[in-house]
């Protein structure tokens, strides 16, 4: 098991290298999309009109822009472990069922053959029309950290997506007039198919693996649009869709938790042993939807201790990473709170692997008697 750190673009700086190596992180997972455009994104919970963010301007990452990328990681003594995210304005189409599906199909393709070949091992992706949207920040973590929140009861799943914004960015201008998105629970399904099956054997040629974060938040439907992976047994299905090892998951426990349902020890099992973990957002939440609230790593209702043996013990091998850490009252705070994280996820790490699985026989065992 492994430890990495998640950089959005503007953080992609050899100092940010060299912190996480200083928290014992070997791992770099890089956000290339620019969300925030300079407002700082601990704060920016963009708006319903425009989105996070205006994406139009964006082209399709060259292979240059890849290889620097690895190389910068790499000089600083790291690994590249994914890429997380598209940006939206390479295939909104694809998501949308528009008219340049077909062009952005052959971006995609050419995208994931190109990192391939520039030592990107993995792509983390959200196949979702809203996004994430309908969050609150505000001060709901330990000692009032500020974090997020979700309450069902205090947003409107119909408020419409204007035209032009999908993934809660803004891929182009609105056209006046147009009508607002609408996608039912079917065909957001056929369109990851057919998206699944047209891209699943670049990525398995090229070497890559596309990683499916679940819903965030997995509600039933957010802004007239269905959900897609909003319950555990739904990564089942998107797996089945095509059997490959690079159809993979970007397992957010977090996000898993927020569902519907019981515990997710059985489910992170079943998916580690299914060996598609492509890498882990390790991060902890109070409650369920319709209403929770995201904790620091060690204050929620998941036992991250718990999480880390059962990877342990399936013989995981691959990177676990922070995900949207509560800022921590400093000049740092973003940082501080990744280094509280990171420091934590390491002593669960190394305490786990010293154990060795023994210990958790002798402890199911001393259960039993
Ligand atoms: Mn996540």
């Amino acid at each position: 098991m492994k430890i990495g750190l998640g950089l959005y673009r503007d953080s992609l700086t050899p100092d940010n290298f060299q912190f996480t190596k200083q928290a014992g992180a070997t791992h770099v997972v890089a956000h290339m999309t620019n969300y925030f455009r300079g407002k700082d994104p601990s704060i920016s919970s963009g708006d319903d009109a425009e989105g996070w963010g205006d994406c139009s301007q964006d082209t399709l990452w060259t292979y240059e822009e890849l290889s620097s990328l690895v190389q910068s990681v790499n000089s600083a003594g790291l690994e590249l472990a994914a890429i997380e995210n598209f940006s939206p304005r390479f295939w909104s189409d694809i998501l949308l069922g528009g008219p340049d599906r077909a062009a952005q199909m052959e971006n995609m393709k050419r995208l994931i053959r190109d990192a391939g070949r520039a030592g990107v091992p993995c792509f983390g992706y959200n196949f979702s029309m809203a996004g994430v949207w309908g969050w609150q920040r505000g001060p709901f973590a330990r000692g009032d950290a500020h974090s997020v929140a979700f309450d069902l009861s205090k947003v409107d799943p119909n408020t419409p997506m204007s035209d032009g914004l999908v993934w809660n960015m803004r891929y182009r201008a609105a056209k006046p007039g147009a009508a607002p998105v609408s996608v039912s629970n079917d065909e957001l399904w056929q369109r990851l198919t057919a998206f699944l099956q047209e891209i699943i054997p670049v990525a398995e040629e090229a070497g890559v693996v596309l990683a499916a974060h679940p819903d965030d938040p997995p509600a039933e439907q957010l802004r007239g649009t269905a959900r897609l992976v909003n319950r555990p047994e739904k990564y089942d299905r998107l797996m089945d869709i095509v059997d490959s090892p690079s159809n993979g998951l970007e397992l957010c426990l977090g996000s898993l938790q927020e569902m519907p349902g019981g515990e997710i020890y059985d489910h992170v099992r079943r998916f580690a042993r299914r060996n598609r973990i492509g890498y882990i957002h390790f991060r902890n939440v109070k409650g369920k939807i319709p209403k929770y609230v995201e904790t620091f790593v060690d204050e929620g209702d998941i036992d991250m201790a718990e999480v880390v043996r059962i990877l342990r013990d399936e013989s995981f091998g691959g990177v676990l990473i922070p995900d949207h850490t509560p800022g921590m009252t400093c000049a740092a705070s973003w940082h501080a709170g990744m280094a509280y994280a990171l420091g934590y996820m390491r002593a669960l790490v190394q305490n786990a692997e010293a154990l060795g699985p023994s210990w958790s026989l002798a402890k199911s065992l001393a259960a039993a008697e």
